[in-house]
């Protein structure tokens, strides 16, 4: 049902391993989806309101006209939502909250020369789209790890679509509306897909335009906001969900089963991908997986993303190999289950979050660890970062020098002015201090 790739003895005979290339993620083929989504980007940037309309009856079967959900469905969702799952959201929020109060960092003081004083500011985005996806179980917890690193951040607008579902009479799922009403969100729009990222960036009757889009999405909403990007920011491109577990002898096989079955529950396009030296624990894994698939609720989606190209066990001869191997991959998510999980942490640069120890699974982190679930895939860990506090924040620099700390510099500004040709840029500093000359 999974692969093996065994690469052990290969690096000793000298052969160059390429891990991106041995496990290949599936394919997911951003670029013919932008095909699909220029002509509707541009639609709903001539005609606005009527397009999104259209094209919600013509992918979500069912016309919305007015697209703003109102006041008393947000309020009568969270008046439903089931009081052990609303408990859950709010130990979520709590935690993700906390998370990013720490991390939202402060403005930075600088003074490289007496008088003279460089300040970076760090300012939120002042609007912001923050999209979920439809179907018929929308991850409601994506609402919680894009709002509440924004709400941090002091992001003073803030608006939500979600794709209108036709049992709930064209508004999007309750529960997505439930948790906007717990976060305090009153700007949700009954939109998706493409025209819902288009409708962001350009604005339309009744919605202004954002400044940034983020929030994961299908193939053509990924499209959508890398066609976008420019006219709008965006978070960075969500793909397919991703588990890598390095694990050795003292993981508990039975574990890491069930870790690599919970993200290939997400997609048939999934990666999960065991990299191990013990074939002891590489067999002992794969007769778990055989138990495990068999009695999980999505076995068929499980099965087909466990026997996709994208997913493996991984021999490897030794745990440095392995930690190698695992920091090539740039996995989103990288647990590491061995005797020195915390030191062997610290050697990995590539990853989208990493979980520790055999007690940090990654569906923890999808829900209640206070990290987010928002997460670089297809390798883009070894560039970029996972939604935080951060992705919301601007840094800004604040130039003040006085007259003195100027003058101190002017002969360097001068001089490098004229380096360059670009001789205006000298005399705008040295013009002040003529009648010194
Ligand atoms: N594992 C997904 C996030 C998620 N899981 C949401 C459950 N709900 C991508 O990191
Ligand atoms: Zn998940």
């Amino acid at each position: 049902m999974i692969r093996r790739v065994d690469l052990r003895g290969r690096v000793a005979a000298g052969e160059v391993l390429n891990l991106q290339a041995l496990v290949p993620r599936a394919v997911f083929d951003v670029e013919a989806a932008l095909d699909v989504v220029r002509p509707i980007c541009l639609d709903v940037r001539h005609r606005g309101l009527e397009a999104i309309r259209e094209y919600g009856e013509k992918f979500d079967h069912v016309r919305v006209e007015d697209l703003r959900v109102p006041a008393e469905a947000l309020k009568s969702a969270l008046e439903e939502l089931v009081p052990e799952v609303r408990s859950a959201f709010e130990e979520a929020i709590r935690r993700v909250r906390e998370v990013s109060e720490d991390e939202r960092g402060a403005d930075v003081e600088s003074q490289p020369a007496p008088g003279g004083r460089v300040t970076q500011r760090l300012v939120p985005v002042q609007r912001v789209g923050l999209y979920v996806p439809g179907g018929r179980a929308p991850l409601a917890s994506s609402v919680v790890m894009n709002v509440v690193p924004a709400q941090v951040a002091g992001v003073p607008s803030l608006a939500v679509a979600s794709p209108p579902q036709k049992e709930f009479g064209g508004l999007p799922h309750p529960t997505v509306l439930a948790v906007c009403a717990m976060l305090g969100i009153d700007e949700v729009y009954a939109m998706g897909g493409a025209q819902a990222i288009a409708g962001f960036a350009y604005g339309f009757e009744g919605c202004r335009k954002v400044n940034l889009i983020t929030g994961p999405g299908n193939i053509y909403v990924v499209a959508a906001k890398r066609f976008l990007l420019g006219e709008v920011g965006i978070d960075s491109e969500a793909g397919p969900t991703e588990i890598a577990v390095l694990a050795d002898d003292s993981a508990n096989a039975a574990h890491v089963a069930a870790d690599l079955i919970s993200q290939a529950e997400h997609d048939p396009m999934a990666a999960s991908v065991l990299v191990t030296p013990s074939e002891t624990l590489a067999v002992a894994v794969e007769a778990e997986l055989g138990v495990q698939v068999a009695r999980t609720k999505h076995r068929e989606r499980v099965a087909e993303a466990l026997a996709g190209q994208q997913s493996a066990v991984v021999l490897v001869d030794d745990l440095e190999q392995g930690t190698a191997v695992v920091d090539a991959y740039a996995a989103e998510h990288l647990e590491i289950q061995t005797v020195d999980a915390e030191e062997r942490a610290g050697l990995i640069n590539n990853a989208g979050a990493i979980f520790v120890g055999g007690w940090s699974p990654v569906s923890l982190g999808d829900y209640c660890a206070g990290s987010n679930h928002v997460l670089p895939t297809a390798g883009c860990a070894c560039h970029s970062s996972g939604l935080s506090v951060r992705s919301f924040l601007k840094a800004m620099h604040v130039v003040n020098y006085s007259r003195e700390a100027l003058q101190q510099v002017a002969r360097h500004v001068v001089a490098l002015a004229h380096a360059e040709d670009l001789p205006a840029h000298g005399s705008a500093v040295s013009v002040r201090f003529r009648d010194e000359d």
